[in-house]
């Protein structure tokens, strides 16, 4: 078996296994279980498998916003489920960060459910208390920033509009404060033209590999992906959509993916509610 290499905040994956990546959770619980649930299903089938979430698990509504597609906010537990999780398989499951995490480390403060009142950070630190916010920020500042994969997809939180960074700088970027290559990744909702594109490419050649498809998630896609695009792709796996939309994106990482069209349905493209999608439940 493979196994993950670590360059700072890079993540580098092995050429064999199975990646299972989700991202967008914004407390969330029963859809963070879910992917959980299925991820540990596998593994105890002695799959090679690995789970890669792309951040932004915290920050949800507040209790007058939830309706419809959003359902409360439970941050705090899928913090300390993480934390399990991370801790049981330390070699498998890895976490990027989000905009949202960003904000615990130094990064702005977001405003996304606590525009007009305060911010989503300082609200959930409240919550949390101080020794919780002291755990939960070493815990944020554990997370990568970027995973490259032989496969030829890369993936981060936002698209990867990176423009005059090396890897290395990417590698070595402190993550308590807001510095532009930080902030190229964790914020763009789509990367702006061809040219950037092919620039952030050639940035992330690694071990011989220059990516392909960037996979990201921090847009709202309301039918679970956007494929407007042959090279870049978000992925909605929870936050604000319908159950019956919300996508997992599932590699081999021993193949090769040219463009987004070779990510099927069923295949690549995996339902989080098999049974809500296609009214019959998959194998797994
Ligand atoms: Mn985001």
């Amino acid at each position: 078996m493979g196994e993950i290499r670590r360059y700072g905040n890079i993540l580098v994956y092995p050429a064999q296994g199975r990646l299972i990546f989700a991202t967008d959770f914004h407390g969330q619980l029963a859809d963070f279980r879910r992917v959980v649930a299925r991820f540990r299903k596998r593994m105890a089938r002695g799959e090679d498998l690995y789970l890669l979430f792309a951040g932004d698990f915290v920050h949800g509504p507040r209790s007058n916003q939830i309706r419809g597609w959003l359902k409360a906010d439970d941050s705090p537990t899928i913090l300390r489920e993480l934390e399990a999780l991370l801790e049981e398989f330390p070699d498998r499951v890895q976490s990027l960060l989000g905009n949202h995490e960003h904000g615990h480390l130094g990064g702005p403060k977001t405003q996304k459910f606590y525009r007009g009142i305060e911010d989503d950070v300082t609200a959930l630190e409240e919550r949390l208390g101080a020794s919780r916010t002291a755990e939960i920020r070493a815990l944020f500042s554990s997370f990568a920033l970027v995973a490259l994969t032989p496969c030829g997809v890369m993936f981060s939180h936002a698209a990867p509009g990176v423009s005059e960074a090396t890897l290395s700088d990417i590698a070595a970027a402190r993550l308590d404060r807001a510095e532009r290559p930080v902030m190229e990744l964790l914020w763009p909702r789509v990367v702006s033209s061809p040219e950037r594109l092919d620039a952030t490419f050639a940035i992330m050649k690694f071990g011989g590999v220059t990516p392909r498809i960037a996979v990201y998630g921090h847009d709202v896609v309301p039918t679970g992906i956007d494929r407007n695009s042959y090279r870049q792709v978000v992925i909605s796996t929870s936050f604000a959509i319908p159950d019956r939309h919300k996508l997992l994106l599932e590699l081999d990482l021993s193949r090769q993916y040219e463009d987004t069209l070779d990510f099927r349905e069923g295949v690549e493209l995996v339902h989080l509610y098999p049974e809500k999608a296609l009214g019959r439940p998959l194998p797994v």
